[in-house]
């Protein structure tokens, strides 16, 4: 058979869900496959993220990403044209030497991973594999489950206008036997919790990940509204049914005071402060996973928390970590959290997201591939969640195409892999499941 090669590489910006521009690529092999990727981006970034490149110019508000394109066009490409597309790693490396910096700032983790991706979607139609089969030899995986979604159904922080801190509340439909009932609990809990705000009237508007945004007392109110949505849907909270923070406590944490500001409640807390309420919140109600609970550098923090509930609750790192592997193993180190957020921007390439997905599962934590809070119509996220065995996605509500595009295609792909088990408590980062 004639190795296939690359053609040629084109690159356009493209709108994000939020109406910003974005990057898209697309690699075009000799035989005529053309494999296309977007790239999302994130409101509450990590300090340590790979670097976006955005224009600041005064078009676009600052946001145009020309120069990402023009680096794929006059400094990628030339560089991985007639490149054999079997293998992804070798031209993850190529514009990895490229860009020759540790965080991606010279050509930009949106332009690398664009066509990272692109090289990913055509490598898989060359193979005529599935993006699953494919992502999963990579990986060196056979052993497939469909995840447990998060799904944020009430946005808060830094992704909604309104008075609540924590910036995502998400159920996880835990206790069903497989992804298609899972879906359809999350969806008739999302319906009910609008009736419920209506009942109190409060605003149903959605925040950018489609999840209701109301102005609420504090964060409290948020969770007992959404068990009174499982209940009125005839699901059991902590049985069918557990709840997820994302705190995303960075956005809040002062750091000149070494304290977190709670605006909603007007309170100025400590770090063991905080710990103590996120410990009271986990006896009071069935929360199953807190992430970013702590600022993204405040590690000694994290440790008393992963220390003093780590065992019953999943202590994700988000920001902490940002889909790195050196600061994974910091992390593992410290002991500082049992689970992982893998978002495919944070780090800039299909090969180390891969490489820090089995870091993690080979040090037992819990893997939730996620997307971002300004996300594309692409759904790759939901083809590696599978393929990586990961057992958890973080995706959004339940509504809005950009984020339901995912659950859309965990839909197909469950169709055609009938016997893929649903992963219910199985790969939760927390020792007592
Ligand atoms: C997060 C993400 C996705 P953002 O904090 O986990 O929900 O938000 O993309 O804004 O970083
Ligand atoms: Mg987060």
């Amino acid at each position: 058979m004639q190795t296939s090669i690359i053609k040629d590489i084109k690159a356009r910006y493209i709108l994000d869900s939020r109406g910003n521009p974005t990057v898209e690529s697309e690699i075009i092999l000799n035989n005529g496959i053309i494999g296309r990727a977007s790239v999302p981006s994130g409101a509450s970034t990590g300090d340590k993220e790979a670097i976006e490149l955005r224009d600041q110019l005064e078009g676009w508000h600052g946001k145009s990403v020309n120069k990402a394109i023009d680096n794929i066009h006059n400094i990628i490409k030339p560089k991985l044209l007639k490149m054999s597309i079997n293998n992804i790693i070798e031209i993850d490396n190529t514009m990895l030497s490229l860009d020759g910096t540790d965080n991606k700032s010279h050509l930009g983790a949106n332009a690398i991973l664009s066509v990272s991706l692109a090289a990913v979607e055509a490598g898989a139609q060359n193979n005529k594999q599935s993006l699953v089969d494919y992502i999963g030899a990579y990986f060196n995986n056979t052993h497939y489950s469909m995840p447990v979604p998060m799904m944020n159904i009430l946005n808060g922080g830094s992704h909604a206008d309104n008075t609540v801190d924590f910036q995502e509340f998400m159920i996880m439909p835990i206790g069903f036997n497989n992804y298609n009932q899972a879906l359809q609990a999350g969806t008739e809990i999302f319906h009910c919790l609008k009736k419920i705000l209506h009942k109190y009237k409060l605003s149903t508007t959605i925040g950018d990940e489609g999840g209701f945004a109301p102005n609420l007392k504090n964060n409290e109110e948020a969770i007992e509204l959404i068990l009174e949505a499982i209940e009125k849907a005839h699901y059991e909270p902590g049985k069918d049914i557990y709840l997820a923070l994302d705190v995303a406590a960075s956005e809040f944490y002062i750091e000149k005071n070494k304290n977190y500001f709670l605006e909603s409640e007007n309170k100025h807390v400590t770090p063991l402060e905080l710990i103590n309420y996120y410990k009271s919140l986990c006896l009071k109600y069935p929360i199953i996973s807190i992430e970013d609970g702590l600022d993204q550098n405040d590690w000694e923090s994290w440790k008393i928390l992963n220390n003093s509930i780590g065992k019953d609750v999943q202590i994700v790192g988000d920001d902490l970590t940002v889909t790195n592997k050196k600061l994974l193993q910091k992390a593992i180190q410290n002991n500082a959290m049992n689970a992982i957020l893998i978002k495919l921007n944070q780090i800039g390439t299909f090969t180390e997201t891969l490489q820090t997905i089995k870091e993690a599962q080979n040090n037992n934590m819990g893997v939730i591939i996620s997307h971002r809070s300004g996300e594309t119509e692409n759904t790759i996220i939901s083809d590696l969640a599978v393929a990586t065995n990961a057992g958890q996605i973080k995706t959004g509500s339940l509504c809005r195409t950009d984020r339901t595009a995912k659950y859309n295609q965990l839909l197909r792909i469950n169709e055609s892999l009938p016997d893929c088990m649903y992963a219910q408590k199985n790969y939760l980062g927390c020792e007592k499941k």
